[in-house]
């Protein structure tokens, strides 16, 4: 097959889900095309089945605001046709399923009908798509989509019910790619970390208000209280500052560490006894599944898809969003007791194999043959 796919090519979770599933398809035999505007972070090498177009905006004084839509859209008319695409796969339903509708309008009128599949992956619903200012645009690109699928059970819950959607929306979780983080611990990396064999927690985001990031460094200092520990803060973004300040005013700097945005997550998470998610709203949480697979017990919220994949006094805990003292008391109970903390890590690892690559590749594969062959069928 040939398959085009959009997505932001930034360390975003839609991002990072879209190059490894591109990726993934490329090993089983497709070919697989990337149409963003910048090189996928995570799509650095060279394979034969693999080939990125990029979008390029050209400036003009008037365009205060240039127009990315109409450039996306022109750019993927040209590589459907030129290349032959048997499907287009965008994820994050702002701007890049209204492209694609407004693409495959065009090629109609060179006597293509190309089948669109659009993944929604959270706060493309959750948090912008709601907005009014684009909730027509988006309700409207995700029923002109061939094939529509969510990354969980409650994110389609959530979009049936503030979007007047017509179309099945099928789940397909998000996955991982075991062989990835299958590391030994880096001893050297833990040493330098942890000097006195103190426990390493871990949070990665992109320091967003909904990550509630501020109640990381709280839950952190109450866990701190009971256990020696060290927390590594991984990512960057608006509220890292905050999250900074708040350490100071805690106490805690000597033992927190910002590392900023880093590529090889899965070296960090080797030496991680615990992850935080205490986000606000996530509608699936593809950070802790990557740090189940690194054998990392977490601590999340019981926001939006968290429930679908942590599950409560097994892989880790759920507590409610902000609930700082609950989330420290299950820390504890798993940090203070090798056994207990070894159990812990043993099912996050059993849970993340639910999710690998090779499970779930082979279910977008099905479901593009389905999407494909009803388009054949409408224009028969
Ligand atoms: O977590 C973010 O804010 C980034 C965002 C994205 O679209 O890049 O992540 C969303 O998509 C991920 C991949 O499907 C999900 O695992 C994340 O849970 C989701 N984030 C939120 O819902 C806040």
């Amino acid at each position: 097959m040939k398959i085009g796919i959009v997505c932001y090519p930034t360390f975003g979770g839609s991002g990072v889900v879209a190059t490894e599933l591109g990726k993934g398809l490329a090993a089983n035999g497709h070919q697989v095309h990337f149409i963003t505007y910048s090189q996928p972070a995570r799509l650095d090498f060279f394979s034969a089945n693999l080939f990125y177009h990029e979008v390029s905006i050209s400036k003009y004084p008037l365009f205060d605001f240039p127009p990315y839509e109409l450039a996306l859209a022109s750019k993927l008319v040209d590589v459907v046709r030129f290349e032959k695409l048997d499907l287009l796969h965008v994820h994050y339903a702002i701007p890049h399923a209204s492209a694609a509708f407004m693409a495959k309008q065009i090629l109609e009128s060179y006597g293509i009908r190309i089948p669109v599949v659009t993944t929604l992956h959270g706060t493309d619903i959750t948090l912008v798509g709601k907005d009014p200012t684009y909730n027509p645009v988006v309700t409207f690109s995700i029923n002109q989509s061939d094939g529509v699928t969510a990354v969980s059970t409650n994110l389609k819950e959530d979009t049936l019910s503030h979007f007047e959607v017509i179309k099945d929306i099928r789940v397909i979780p998000n996955f991982i790619d075991l062989t990835r983080f299958r590391l030994k611990p880096r001893e050297h990396f833990k040493k330098a970390i942890a000097p006195g064999d103190e426990r390493i927690l871990v949070h990665t985001s992109n320091f967003r208000r909904v990550k509630r990031t501020s109640d990381v460094i709280k839950v952190f200092q109450k866990i701190q209280e009971k256990i020696k520990c060290k927390l590594l803060m991984v990512g960057d973004g608006p509220d890292r500052v905050n999250a900074e300040q708040l350490c100071r005013d805690l106490g805690v700097c000597n033992d927190v560490r910002f590392l900023g945005k880093q590529d090889a997550i899965e070296e960090i998470l080797s030496v991680a006894d615990l992850f935080m998610m205490p986000s606000e709203s996530e509608s699936f949480g593809l950070a802790a599944l990557e740090a189940m697979a690194c054998s990392v017990p977490v601590i999340s919220s019981n926001a939006g898809g968290l429930p679908e994949l942590n599950i409560d006094g097994k892989t880790g805990f759920l507590d409610d969003v902000g609930a700082i003292d609950s989330m420290a008391a299950h820390a504890v109970y798993i940090l203070e007791d090798d056994e207990r903390l070894a159990a812990f890590k043993s099912a996050a690892l059993a849970r993340a194999k639910e999710f690998d690559l090779g499970l779930i590749l082979p279910i977008y594969e099905q479901y593009y043959q389905e999407v494909i062959s009803l388009v054949n069928e409408k224009v028969l």
